[in-house]
């Protein structure tokens, strides 16, 4: 079996979809949490600055989205043809779309700007996404493409917790009941359950 690490923080956001699809795989990891306060000493050795990182034999690759897709193909996740992978990839993309405008506010320093800039998203941009993922989740059995389990209700469930935090929603799952059915659907599979129950806690 391959030596394979994943280097992240330690939280979910976008580093736990990998760690659990590599579960989901019965694939044996290392994960390695790193911390802030020395980041500047790794992030040289990382492909493109940032984590998550995946290791494989000693390879590092990164872009979750890529490590996601490239995961969920070897273990069954992707689409059965280039059609299906492109119906995963355009609402992976539309999920992508609203981390953006998430980051475009979390990445303000002012308080008050930033709080500001909330206020304009909340009333501009976050409905549009929430109510259309709530639609394509509904229309596909309660997952996000396909009507079956994909990589890309990983990468949605590994990042919930931060989608509430950062919305400022706590009640996300009971303003959109599917979006925890997805959750816990995924959340549920026995390898991914094993996984979350060994994993150290992290709130997002
Ligand atoms: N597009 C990248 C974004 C990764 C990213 O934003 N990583 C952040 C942590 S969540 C990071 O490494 N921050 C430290 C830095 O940029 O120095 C991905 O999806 O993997």
């Amino acid at each position: 079996m391959s030596k394979v690490k994943v280097y992240y923080f330690d939280g979910k956001a976008v580093g736990e979809s990998i760690r659990m699809l590599l579960a989901y795989g019965g694939q044996e990891f290392e994960d390695v949490r790193l911390q802030f306060d020395n980041f500047a000493e790794f992030k040289p050795q990382t492909p493109f600055g940032q984590v998550p990182v995946l290791e494989i034999d000693g390879k590092k690759y990164a872009q979750s989205k890529a490590i996601a897709r490239y995961l969920g193909r070897k273990y069954g996740l992707a689409g059965n043809d280039i059609e299906e992978d492109f119906e995963i990839d355009q609402v992976m993309d539309l999920f992508s779309d609203l981390r953006s405008n998430i980051s475009a506010v979390t990445h303000i320093k002012d308080q008050a700007a930033k709080d500001a800039k909330h206020a304009e998203m909340l009333e501009t941009k976050y409905p549009y996404y929430l109510q259309k993922l709530e639609e394509i989740i509904t229309k596909n059995n309660g997952f996000l493409a396909l009507g079956r389990l994909t990589w890309a209700d990983f990468i949605f469930v590994g990042y919930f917790d931060a989608l509430k935090f950062f919305l400022r929603m706590p009640d996300l799952e009971e303003k959109y009941p599917i979006f925890k059915k997805l959750v816990d659907a995924v959340v549920s599979i026995p390898k991914v359950k094993a996984y979350i129950d060994s994993s150290p806690k992290s709130p997002i």
